[in-house]
């Protein structure tokens, strides 16, 4: 094995090349800490065409690649196996912003670019790229295009998918396909390009991208929200998008067990509101019209107050504040984005990332909430996310005390209860994290033969010796 890792070290040099356990380990586990694997090397090419020499010399040896970016993955997609033959090809030194066109609303990046500078990137041009998450600090562009991020703006701008114009991918023979077109229309025949977004490294390797930008918000109104239930907050969307004058930028749902994590996990974390409730809604308004000097019908923030009094009194809302600065704003956003941690603090935990038809939010939440509680009562139901999109993080907390292994033994009944319920309200059991490794039997068993002999025809069409991130999404 030395000989291949001297080759890889004539590409990439040695910074490119960890090959010593304490510098792997960080690349060899994902984020939740389920998975654990083993690597020959991490690769960290600096350019395209490096890239493109790695994929080469292990198409020749045979050596598998994972390509990996942020490592903030939920599905497993970005771990190798435990057989130590495989690469972690990592994109975290192709980190740089090429070109943004402030006029044609684009911005040209390296798929390692985290996410958050890209953001900061438009700003400074007085542009938006709306893709937020709160992982968007150590997120790659690459990974977030590969998994077809969603995020907290997903109902306004859409996802990923739908915020990118062109690609540069490495094939799993080494050749670079260049489809870093800025074109808005583009009919040549099959979309290449939206076969490599969502494919989590198993069809190829995105090495650049040309985004799309927005014009920035001027005004934007941000509300911690009670509401009775999750209908309530269905109901309150629904009528938000006209009296926004269809400026509803997010819209989040909570339940009072997440927010009783926060608050026990994260220092500094304090209730909006003096009273508990059961249910929580995050809601924002953008716009970019500025709000008139002089004039204070004009804002947003009057807006939303105004319809929020009218939903008070026809019983819609329980109790909200509305932030009164950015700061404030920020603490409403901190107490949504800090779910994922919290829950990580707490102890074992299941995730659920599914989607519905958003009318159907109400039905399935009370339908699942029940069913995970048939399957193990002691269990804690933690259910949030993104309701505009009909995307519920339906997750499950262990109860107090358990440790992991103890825990897992019910996660095949539990998490089977609430997929067939997904299922039978026509959802999906993987809205915006993928499959990774984690779903590989659930996309198996969930989806219909002919999508999965198609996924497979993909496949095996364009990595015929199957070396691209092996053993993810679907099994060849
Ligand atoms: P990685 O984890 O490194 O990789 C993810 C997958 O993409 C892997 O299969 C990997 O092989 C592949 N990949 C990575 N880079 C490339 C590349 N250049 N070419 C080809 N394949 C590649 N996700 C959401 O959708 N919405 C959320 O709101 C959200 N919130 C999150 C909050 C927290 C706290 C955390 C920890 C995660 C969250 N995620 C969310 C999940 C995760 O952040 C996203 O999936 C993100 O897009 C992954 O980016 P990454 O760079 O970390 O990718
Ligand atoms: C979010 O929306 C992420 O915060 C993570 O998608 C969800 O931790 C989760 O289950
Ligand atoms: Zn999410």
């Amino acid at each position: 094995m030395s000989a291949i890792i001297d080759k890889l070290a004539a590409i990439v040099g040695e910074r490119g090349l960890i090959t010593d356990p304490q510098g792997k380990h960080p690349y060899l586990t994902d984020w939740r800490e389920n998975y654990l694997g083993a690597a020959l090397a991490v690769v960290r090419p600096a350019s395209t065409e490096e890239v493109a020499a790695v994929v080469k010399l292990c198409a020749a040896e045979r050596v598998a690649i994972v390509p990996q970016g942020g490592n903030t993955g939920m599905a497993g997609g970005g771990t190798p196996d435990q057989s130590g033959r495989e690469i972690v090809l990592s994109l975290n030194r192709m980190n740089r912003i090429l070109e943004i066109d402030p006029i044609g609303y684009t911005m040209t990046v390296e798929a390692g670019v985290v996410l958050e500078t890209i953001q900061e990137a438009a700003a400074q041009h007085d542009r938006l790229f709306p893709l937020s998450l709160a992982a968007q600090g150590s997120c790659t562009i690459g990974g977030n295009l590969s998994t077809n991020a969603g995020g907290v703006h997903v109902l306004h701008y859409g996802n990923a998918r739908q915020l990118v114009l062109g690609l540069e991918v490495v094939t799993p023979a080494g050749e670079v396909w260049d489809g870093l077109r800025a074109l808005k229309k583009d009919n040549t025949g099959y979309d290449l390009r939206d076969l490599y977004l969502g494919a989590e490294g198993t069809l190829g390797i995105i090495t650049r991208a040309v985004l799309k930008l927005w014009p920035r918000p001027k005004d934007t109104a941000t509300a911690w929200i009670a509401v009775p239930s999750p209908e309530a907050a269905v109901a309150l969307l629904s009528g938000a998008h006209a009296a926004s004058e269809d400026n509803v930028t997010s819209c989040e749902l909570m339940s009072r067990q997440g927010i009783d994590l926060v608050l026990k996990h994260i220092p500094g974390s304090v209730d909006p509101l003096a009273e508990r409730h059961d249910w929580y809604v995050l809601m924002e308004w953008g716009s970019t019209r500025p709000r008139r000097a002089g004039d204070n019908a004009s804002g947003l923030a009057e807006k939303m107050e105004g319809y929020l009094g009218e939903a008070l009194e026809a019983g819609q809302v329980l109790d909200a504040a509305i932030a009164q600065n950015e700061a404030q704003a920020r603490a409403f956003w901190a107490l949504r984005e800090n779910h994922s941690e919290s829950q990580k603090r707490e102890g074992p935990s299941i995730k659920h990332d599914i989607s519905v038809s958003v009318s159907r939010i109400p039905a399935f939440m009370s339908e699942g909430l029940a069913a995970m509680k048939r399957v193990l009562p002691e269990c804690r139901p933690v259910p949030f996310g993104h309701v505009g999109d009909g995307n519920l993080h339906f997750n499950c907390q262990g109860p107090p005390g358990w440790d992991k292994a103890r825990f897992m033994t019910h996660a095949h009944a539990i998490s089977g209860a609430v997929y067939d319920l997904v299922v039978s309200h026509g959802g999906s059991i993987s809205a915006e994290h993928g499959i990774g490794q984690l779903k590989v039997d659930e996309l198996a068993h969930y989806r219909s033969q002919i999508e999965l002999d198609t996924m497979r025809t993909i496949k095996r069409a364009l990595d015929p010796q199957n070396l691209m991130n092996p053993g993810k999404i679907i099994r060849v």
